[in-house]
């Protein structure tokens, strides 16, 4: 097994309107970052307002002074600050959901980073039918996958579980609809804690992702740091392993029971496992 090329992140939130998501660092980028580096961490994943939250100079110089890069760039906050979705029923709600998509792309790239899709992909209701969605969703990531290559990155796109969408819930659906896109940039979220809710068995549903699994969000079956509910990490390590998963996993956890104290006791669960 060959795991050494996993490489860890962790989650720093930008957006105070989302205290009680998933995001284990609440204190800005700056003092994220510096506890990302004292921990060991390789990268952080940063959930930003928008584009301006980030700008280049100012991380660029925070790379350089930590020593720890930037994984990735969520998304979320087009849907909770401003409600865009890629398959609201009206059009300029999912128009501005893509030009919002296309800045984070364009600024997370300058980082060397990729943009994730998760929250922005929405669901059906409000009059769209979940097929209806599926398209507005399909169409959608063709742009915004296109948009991504002429950046230099993949687009990440992650299923979510049934609560929080009708759309694309497991790897296996996940993987449906990336082989019927024309844009073959886009690779799969794998996340812990919704894959813990949706698949029948997390190790078997991450070798059917394969090649197409490209980020994992490294979180218990609670949502709370790994290690600290009841997953199984076992399997999940094998098939990372036979799938020669090089990604990153990114702490995407609830900051329990502090946010330094989540940070510190996932990044050892990722030296136990890992290394
Ligand atoms: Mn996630």
């Amino acid at each position: 097994m060959n795991l050494s090329s996993i490489k860890s992140a962790v989650t720093i939130s930008l957006v105070p309107e989302a205290k009680g998501g998933p995001f284990v660092l609440w204190d800005g980028l700056e003092e994220g970052m510096k506890t990302a580096a004292t921990l060991g961490y390789d990268a952080v994943e940063i959930f930003a307002p928008g584009p301006d939250a980030v700008g280049v100079e100012e991380v660029m110089e925070l790379i350089e002074r930590y020593g720890v890069e930037i994984s990735t760039l969520g998304t979320g906050a087009g849907w909770v600050l401003h409600g865009w979705s890629l398959t609201a029923a009206e059009e300029a709600s999912r128009r501005h959901a893509i030009d919002f998509v296309k800045t984070i792309i364009e600024r997370a790239a300058a980082f060397g980073a990729s943009a994730i899709i998760g929250s922005m992909q929405g669901r059906s209701g409000n009059g769209v039918s979940r097929d209806q969605a599926l398209d507005f969703l399909a169409i959608a990531l063709e742009e915004l996958g296109e948009f991504a290559q002429q950046h230099k990155q993949a687009l990440i796109y992650e299923p979510l579980n049934r609560y929080e969408t009708d759309l694309i819930n497991s790897v296996r659906d996940g993987v449906a609809l990336l082989n019927r896109m024309e844009n073959k940039n886009l690779v799969l979220l794998a996340d812990l804690f919704h894959m813990n809710i949706e698949e029948a068995n997390v190790g078997d549903a991450l070798r059917e992702g394969g090649k197409h699994i490209g980020h994992v969000h490294f979180v218990d079956s609670n949502r709370n740091p790994a290690g600290c509910g009841h997953l199984d990490y076992g399997p999940v390590v094998e098939a990372l392993s036979d799938i020669e998963f090089n990604g990153y996993a990114a702490a995407e956890a609830r900051p329990w029971p502090t946010p330094q104290a989540a940070a510190a006791s996932t990044i050892d669960s990722f030296k136990r496992l890992f290394r």
